[in-house]
């Protein structure tokens, strides 16, 4: 529109420069004006896509304000519209990361599960922008194996990336960075932002790494949290009874994180009692990454985790207890970072009076369990990694302050951005524009409809439908189990409704559903 408008302009000044000195005068600066106008607000909307990686709703404060305060994530919502039921599809890394530039769930898209590589020449959401005059960023976690496709420039960590001085590849080199990974982003995010195309609108995927396992805090922020109690969740002591789907599960904070790489306690009988054979290497490699200095400040930090573990290791209790600890402490300080960057991102919007016209979106790539059935990880359809947080500031569009409760999905990121970009959806795509959630629309999906495919810690491969009130789930391949919850009396998922009297009505009334949703979204290999 802006070529257009200002060629036209220049040509009507062009005739009119004969007729008078001052009219052309006039003309001159009120051109000007519009080519400030027309630069400072093109007709489309920029995009700021900020995603983290693991971060569970439970440790934002908007959502939760027991366990950490996050003020600049939390302004994203106060100033938008925050989604207290946002769900994944299949909570695990790459295949959210693909569900979300398809717009299709993972057996449509290439990704299972996260050995699989992505197929990068199929359509998707960055490409789509592009090809409608989008100048298309992606910094950051990519995690999908085949290199990015749709990007003018990316600049991505290789695999799940290194926290400390981490390596980084583009399209024209790999490089190795000094400093904290989350730090990093933000700045390589901003170093795009000032020398991007202004003559165009921006979409941004800032992809952070933070607070994916082993939670390797930026060294300024070891300290952070020490001597703070976490209350346990209330199911942390769950005994998984009439649960098959959890009893053959790895993941439990008390069992299945190992001493060194998860608590960072450097005993030196910890490399032989360990849960995870690789956790020793993979341990030493990660930390080999610091400078010595850094190295240092580390280990100083760390010593006072050694003396309490000493201190706590034959009590069973407080053992479990300081463990859960261990765990909330290098999680949080890591979402500490996340938040600091939120607010260097935001703040540089403002201060470039960009704030007004750029959507900005927050959201993990899945949810994460902090303690609740005992776990950590994700995976399970339980709700908190089933779960995700998603807010959205639109300046104008939506209303300050909104709160929805309708089940919207991650497969609605593509399609609600194409939408907001005044971009046609392809038919293909299978979520819908969230703009129906906050412009008064009633009518909206009743169910969502859940599939996990990977079978590694014990972890049955399901899927499932998750209604308002209820969660029906089938567990098949290694065992073949169904569940069913009560969401209203039963908000934890502790008591398996599935075999009991009273019950049947609505199982066959959920199976039926999911038959429906399953054969609607084109996943019927399971039936
Ligand atoms: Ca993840």
């Amino acid at each position: 529109m802006g070529v257009t408008l200002l060629g036209r302009l220049f040509y009507y000044e062009k005739m009119k420069i004969k007729i008078s000195g001052k009219l052309n005068v006039y003309l001159l600066s009120s051109t000007f004006l519009l080519i400030i106008s027309s630069c400072a607000n093109p007709e489309k909307p920029n995009i700021l896509f900020i995603m983290s990686d693991d971060h569970g709703y439970q440790a934002i404060s908007v959502y939760h304000p027991d366990l950490i305060q996050t003020p600049n994530i939390d302004l994203i919502a106060k100033e938008g519209i925050l989604y207290s039921k946002a769900f994944v599809t299949n909570s695990i890394c790459a295949p959210s990361r693909a569900v979300i530039l398809t717009g299709k769930y993972s057996h449509l898209n290439s990704v299972k599960g996260n050995s699989e590589v992505f197929d990068g020449k199929q359509q998707t959401l960055p490409k789509i922008l592009r090809q409608n005059g989008y100048e298309t960023a992606i910094v950051g976690k990519w995690h999908l194996k085949s290199k990015p496709t749709g990007f003018d420039y990316w600049n991505v960590l290789p695999g799940q990336g290194d926290y400390y001085n981490p390596d980084f590849i583009n399209q024209e080199k790999d490089t190795v960075y000094k400093g904290y990974v989350t730090e990093i982003i933000t700045k390589l995010s901003l170093n795009w932002l000032k020398n991007r195309d202004k003559r165009k609108p921006f979409f941004l995927m800032m992809h952070h790494k933070a607070p994916h396992r082993s939670w390797m805090p930026a060294i300024k922020n070891l300290q952070l949290f020490d001597n703070k109690e976490f209350p346990l969740p209330a199911n942390f002591y769950d005994n998984y009874v009439g649960r098959e789907g959890l009893q053959k599960q790895m993941l439990t904070v008390k069992d299945h994180m190992d001493i060194r790489m998860d608590f960072k306690v450097p005993c030196p009988e910890c490399d032989t009692a360990v849960v995870n054979w690789w956790a020793p290497e993979e341990y030493w490699r990660r930390l080999n990454r610091l400078s010595p200095e850094e190295r240092e400040r580390w280990e100083e930090s760390y010593k006072k985790e050694e003396t309490e573990f000493r201190e706590v290791k034959e009590d069973e209790e407080r053992y479990h207890r300081w463990k859960f600890r261990r765990y909330m402490e290098d999680y949080l300080r890591c979402i500490v970072s996340v938040d600091e960057s939120v607010g260097e991102v935001l703040d540089f919007l403002k201060e470039n009076d960009l704030d007004k016209n750029t959507v900005v979106v927050y959201t993990s790539d899945q949810g994460f369990y902090l303690g609740e059935h005992g776990l950590f990880d994700k995976r399970f359809m339980y709700e908190e990694a089933l779960r995700t947080p998603l807010m959205i500031r639109y300046p104008d569009k939506i209303r300050k302050g909104s709160v929805s409760d309708k089940l919207v999905l991650n497969l609605d990121i593509a399609p609600t951005i194409l939408d907001i970009a005044g971009v046609d959806i392809p038919a293909e795509m299978q979520g819908a524009s969230l703009q129906n959630t906050w412009n008064g629309a009633t009518e909206w999906r009743e169910a969502i409809y859940y599939h996990f495919y990977e079978k590694g810690w014990g972890v049955s491969p399901h899927y499932g439908i998750r209604t308002v009130r209820y969660k029906l789930i089938h567990f098949y391949d290694l065992i073949d189990s169904w569940e069913l919850y009560d969401l209203q009396t039963d908000p934890n998922e502790m008591n398996n409704l599935f075999q009991q009297s009273g019950y049947a009505q609505i199982v066959e009334d959920l199976t039926n559903k999911l038959k429906e949703l399953q054969i609607k979204y084109k996943d019927e290999e399971e039936l």
